[in-house]
């Protein structure tokens, strides 16, 4: 008998970007015309479509999952088009020509959140990177630049806000209690961009003059009830268009700028021309409901969107191969704005420490590719930390390399270059080079290697001069088993030990496998400060005395430096810890430098709050996991947690008078105020470690005296993580309070579900288990489902449970939710793909749920091609 479900799926084919062939047709013109329902919306679309030079080809047009109900070609009724599995095929005369083709879509029936789709009630829309074939058939593809025409036509009680891309151009009421409204967008863009919002939603209002004076309508839509909650958003959109013209000479170009925030949302946000679409989550925030690190969020993602418009959408990219041309780049822009409107030292410290916990392990593990990869399967899998954040990395060194001003004269050359026009990465970087003078030859490897490079830094002193050997490997990563050196910029510094001072920053650039820098004039060793700022995003082998590294804590005027030195003081301690590498007198060393050093951070008055929080941060479980060859995840657990509780009980009285004083601080969004409320819920944190039931009963006061969700969330977070018996009543009734006194709200209940799942607590996953069947939890939700399994997934004690349950827990939610939303199905697939990073009992089970998963039929092609790229 044959198990027809067994029956192995074609695999999808796979992409290759040296296969890029240059459009046939063009689509200079499109019209829409929406007949808007949330089940059965009915779209007219017609394409004036232009051969390209002497092709010969067929016009193909995308479709996904949509049937073509009528084809006219000039406006004839035609038959002569064929299906070529999704795509739709017309064998056409002339050389220009119009056809309309009329598709009819289910919008309520869309749980993957891709093309049209419906959002309690609203419609709107999420093109990138291939939904608008799930729209209508059309060359889905960036290099296709089009002029948008939209009309659409809905119940007014039900839509009576009617959006999309550019400018309103007419608007009318129907007898029979529809109404209508026609969108004109004057700039060319590929359908990736395309976008319509038809709800019921009320906009927030202002305005922005750019210096050539144009005057720019601003809105952000949201449900009722909801505008409130936008101030800092419009802020924050205000900001970065002066930013924008400031610091890249970018100005906005249409008179009306829309941003609509949607609660269910595959992503953070979308750049669609003249109309972003956000998830709620970036947009809504007041004290009450939203922490610090909420309003810092919500200021980058809106910044990122709005960058976007000239680096995204002015120049877009011309296939999904470079991708990294427009995110990586934008990223960068993002972070230098966040850096100018706060704390530029502690910004950095937090892009770097993102990169090493979510992109580290990507360039390490079996799903590595470079920043602008060379094949995929499914391109919703490669919006990646890789492609974004060490994509921002790349584009930072060159800022290194060429500084400020001449990296200036390269980004202006490469929009003056390119505005209009479908740009590679490789046009990128020929910009950089032109405009500001630089040889970038042999920098081009970043974009074709993946994996970390590892520098190892030796530093030997003889007579009066310092001499620096420094070497670099790049380990071998999927399909790439050899390596090229890199081009490493290094800020570096060397420190007199006397002085404590260093005598001025250099620029080393590590070009070979090996290369030795000389130092004259120091009569002693000195003690070496590298990759400052962390001017190059690679890993450092640095063998260096416990001794420098407390000098370089204490001393470092490079606030990077002065937190890296701190990290590597207790990752050093932690590895050797976990490795059995550590007897109890050099253990007791350890824990004394690292403990001197916090006492000195605490007392340290010359440092502001928010910056000595970044100091006090213990490396992450994940991070010290990244510097084993084999991980045992809860030996790094215990002897991280062993680390905090001796930082806790060690300086009791000093974490005691820290949240006395932090506690003392009045609610503002001023960076003193924010400061004190990072260390109030650290200082809780090490005196949980320790002392469980002084931190609940001060936890249980922050979270009774909270006017704002920072120190709420924290309280409740600690609360969350306590397990001891006398304090369980604290927690679960934290924990009750919090639901009832937020019902209703989803990003606070969100928040909920996270603290629970991300627990310290040694019951979390049972808890988790509890949570997927409360009435709160739904799976069509992307904020909700993220919320209480992506927390889960980073939380190393409960994902990595012994007997593999956490694993089955993941494998089961990826087989769960994969018919329902692929794309961030996919996205649960690699914590599970770290497996041969794991110690080998733990690894056997998660290849076991991998190798589960494989076998399910009817797998999407997003976590088909993820799953199978684990086990390889
Ligand atoms: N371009 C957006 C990211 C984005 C990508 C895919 C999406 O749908 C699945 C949505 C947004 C950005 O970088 O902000
Ligand atoms: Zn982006």
């Amino acid at each position: 008998m044959t198990d027809l479900s067994s029956t192995p799926a074609v695999p999808a084919p796979v992409i290759h970007r040296a296969d890029y062939r240059p459009p046939e047709w063009l689509v200079p013109e499109i019209a829409l015309d929406f007949a808007l329902s949330l089940t059965a919306t009915h779209v007219r679309a017609d394409l004036e479509v232009q051969r390209v030079g002497t092709a010969s080809g067929p016009l193909r047009l995308d479709g996904d999952g949509i049937a073509a109900k009528s084809v006219l070609i000039d406006g004839t009724a035609h038959n002569d088009w064929y299906m070529d599995g999704d795509s739709l095929i017309i064998d056409l005369p002339g050389e220009r020509h119009t056809v309309t083709i009329e598709t009819e879509i289910n919008p309520a029936a869309n749980t993957q959140l891709s093309g049209l789709y419906a959002s309690g009630g609203m419609l709107c829309t999420q093109c990138e990177a291939e939904g608008f074939r799930r729209i209508t058939f059309f060359p889905d593809r960036p290099d296709v630049l089009s002029r948008y025409t939209v009309r659409m036509t809905g119940e007014k009680a039900a839509f009576p806000v009617l959006l999309s891309n550019g400018n309103p151009v007419a608007s009318g009421d129907n007898a029979d209690g529809t109404h209508w409204a026609e969108w004109h967008d004057p700039w060319p863009k590929p359908s990736y961009l395309f976008a319509l919002v038809a709800g019921d939603l009320v906009a927030s209002r202002d305005s922005f003059t750019t210096r050539s004076g144009r005057r720019v309508d601003l809105a952000i839509y949201v449900r009722a009830g909801d505008e409130t909650r936008t101030g800092h958003a419009m802020k924050a959109l205000i900001d970065s268009m002066r930013w924008d013209e400031d610091v890249y000479g970018r100005e906005y170009d249409l008179d009306l700028f829309n941003i609509v925030a949607v609660a269910d949302f595959n992503a953070g946000a979308m750049e669609n021309k003249g109309l972003n679409v956000f998830n709620t989550r970036y947009i809504l925030a007041d004290p009450e409901t939203a922490t610090d690190g909420d309003y810092d969020a919500i200021e980058g993602v809106v910044a990122h969107e709005y960058f976007h418009n000239w680096s995204g959408n002015r120049v877009t990219c011309r296939d999904w191969f470079q991708l990294s041309l427009k995110e990586g780049f934008t990223v960068l822009r993002d972070q230098q704005f966040s850096a100018d409107m706060g704390s530029a030292p502690v910004k950095r410290i937090e892009d770097v420490r993102i990169l090493r916990a979510a992109q580290f392990p990507e360039d390490s593990g079996p799903l590595a590719h470079p920043i602008r990869p060379d094949a995929y399967q499914e391109i919703s899998n490669f919006y990646t930390a890789t492609v974004y954040n060490k994509g921002a990395e790349v584009i930072r060194m060159m800022t290194v390399l060429a500084g400020p001003e001449r990296f200036r004269r390269g980004t202006d050359l490469y929009f003056d270059r390119h505005d209009g026009e479908a740009a590679t990465c490789e046009d990128f970087v020929r910009a950089i080079e032109d405009g500001a003078e630089l040889d970038l030859g042999q920098f081009r490897r970043w974009y074709e290697q993946a994996g970390t490079p590892r520098v190892t830094a030796t530093l030997t002193h003889a007579g009066d001069t310092a001499t620096l050997v420094l070497s670099q490997t790049v380990p071998a990563t999927p399909g790439q088993p050899d390596k090229q050196p890199m081009v490493i910029p290094l800020r570096t510094a060397l420190f007199d030990r006397a002085t404590g001072q260093h005598r001025g920053e250099q620029l080393l650039v590590l070009t070979e496998p090996e290369q030795t820098f000389t130092f004259p004039g120091f009569t002693a060793p000195p003690v070496l400060s590298i990759n400052r700022g962390f001017s190059a995003p690679v890993a450092i082998d640095l063998p260096m005395e416990t001794a420098d590294l407390v000098f370089l804590a204490a001393h470092d005027d490079d606030p990077f430096a002065r937190y890296e030195a701190m990290q590597q003081l207790m990752v050093r301690h932690l590895v050797a810890a976990v490795s059995g590498d550590l007897p109890d007198e050099a253990r007791g060393e350890g824990l004394a430098a690292i403990r001197d050093v916090y006492a000195s951070v605490l007392a340290d008055a010359a440092l502001d709050d928010l910056m000595r929080g970044e100091l006090l941060i213990l490396p992450g479980e994940g991070y010290i996991a990244e510097q084993l060859a084999q991980a045992d995840p809860s030996r790094i657990h215990a002897e991280r947690e062993a680390l905090k509780r001796w930082l806790g009980s060690q300086l009791a009285g000093p974490w005691q008078a820290l949240h006395d004083r932090c506690t003392a601080v009045p609610y503002s969004l001023e960076a003193a105020a924010r400061g004190a409320r990072k260390l109030k819920t650290q200082a809780l944190v090490y005196l949980a470690a320790s002392d469980p039931v002084e931190a609940a009963r001060r936890a249980k006061a922050q979270y009774d005296a909270a006017d704002n969700m920072t120190d709420r969330q924290g309280a409740l977070m600690v609360l969350a993580g306590i397990g001891t018996a006398e304090c369980d009543e604290a927690r679960r009734a934290a924990l009750a309070d919090f639901h009832a006194r937020f019902a209703g709200n989803a990003l606070v209940i969100d928040k909920w579900f996270s603290i629970q799942a991300s627990a310290l607590h040694p019951d979390t996953l049972a808890h988790v288990t509890a949570l997927a069947a409360h009435p709160d939890f739904t799976l069509t939700n992307p904020n909700r489902v993220r919320a209480l399994y992506m927390a889960f997934a980073a939380n190393p004690q409960a994902f990595h449970a012994a007997d593999g349950a956490g694993y089955r827990m993941i494998a089961d939610l990826i087989l769960k939710l994969d018919p329902i939303n692929g794309n961030v199905a996919a996205r649960f697939v690699p914590p599970l793909g770290r497996w041969r990073r794991i110690e080998p009992t733990r690894a056997a089970l998660m290849r076991a749920e991998l190798e589960r998963i494989a076998a399910a039929p009817g797998l999407s092609r997003d976590v088909r091609e993820q799953v199978s790229k684990s086990l390889e």
